[in-house]
């Protein structure tokens, strides 16, 4: 079975940037990963791609080939790779044997939920190579300083989850910066629980430009608390223990903690229910030696934050 990642988000929520910072991280616990870049307008990569979809198709090409702004090449692209998925199976082919797979998305969110070609693509790898893939949907905690941009990326996560189907890890990334945006409304819980948004409705109440807004943010909270299916958790891409308890949520979310476990039904549902601390154990002689390393992440782009 082959477990992996499909990195989502908008444009500068940091998929790259985790892309390279995850894949350093979960070789130093002893796995073995291939970062697949399918981001067709994603230049000067920071971490070694094992397969390039600029191998395949090149955005400058078909925005001169057929007149398209940029948002409209990448839905071509995503098109064009739907249809040529046989080439993005035979390169993951010879990876499948022991490789992690993260796969680097565009950042045009209509493409994840709006368009099925990215979907499709998505399908057809899960199907044909049976893997178990998780979402990790990257939202910038900058968005908690405006309770109105709060509300907007709290629908994306909710759309994009529904559109998707798979199993979702809705992540506020660059939380270290957090402080710098000022005091939140709320404590930080209030935004990843996502548990009672008519305090946030009252808040934006206050703003005079919200309030003629009033009742189409409530309906539009009522929408999201009603499914109950989105929160966050927290992610700083530099400090490893941030970046560790990330990896516990997608390893339990995707099934990776069940790889390799002999047991009964009953042993499967005890670990699902319990505390996501199973990877220190399994790899602690690894995780031991590379957690002190102070250094681990020194490949990280930190710089243009
Ligand atoms: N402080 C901080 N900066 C981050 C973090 N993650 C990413 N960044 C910065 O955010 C910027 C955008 O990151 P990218 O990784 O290029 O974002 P992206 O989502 O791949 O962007 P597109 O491919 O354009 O959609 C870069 O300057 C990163 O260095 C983080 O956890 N903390
Ligand atoms: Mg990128």
């Amino acid at each position: 079975m082959v477990f992996g990642q499909v990195v989502i988000g908008p444009p500068g929520s940091g998929k790259t940037t985790y892309c390279n910072g995850m894949s350093q991280f979960l070789q130093l616990i002893g796995r073995k990963v291939a970062v697949i870049n399918l981001d067709p307008a994603n230049d000067a990569l920071p971490y070694e791609c094992t397969i390039n979809i600029e191998d395949l198709i090149k955005l400058s090409d078909v925005m001169a080939e057929h007149s398209l702004g940029p948002n409209g090449g990448l839905v071509y692209c995503m098109d064009y790779l739907e249809k040529n998925i046989d080439w993005l199976e035979s390169r993951l082919k010879p990876l499948l044997k022991d490789h992690y797979l993260l796969f680097d998305f565009p950042g045009q969110v209509e493409l994840f939920f709006l368009h099925q070609n990215a979907k499709r693509v998505i399908m057809k790898l899960i199907k044909k190579l049976n893997l178990r893939l998780t979402a990790v949907h990257l939202v910038d905690a900058h968005l908690c300083s405006d309770p109105g941009k709060y509300v907007s990326a709290l629908l994306l996560s909710l759309s994009t989850m529904l559109h998707l189907e798979l199993p979702h890890v809705n992540v506020l990334s660059k939380i270290d910066l957090i402080e710098s945006y000022g005091k939140l409304a709320f404590n930080l819980d209030f935004y990843t629980d996502v548990q009672d948004l008519s305090y946030l409705q009252h808040h934006l109440d206050q703003d005079p430009r919200s309030a003629k807004h009033r009742k189409l943010t409530k309906e539009l909270c009522e929408v999201i608390e009603d499914y109950g299916l989105v929160n966050f958790t927290t992610l700083d891409i530099q400090d490893k223990e941030s970046v560790g308890n990330l990896v516990k949520l997608i390893d339990k979310s995707n099934g990776y903690i069940f790889a390799g476990i002999d047991a009964s039904a009953v042993e499967f549902s005890k670990i699902a229910v319990g505390p996501v601390d199973w990877d220190y154990y399994r790899v602690a002689a690894v995780q031991e030696k590379y957690m002190k390393d102070d250094e681990m992440f020194d490949n990280v782009e930190s710089d243009d934050k």
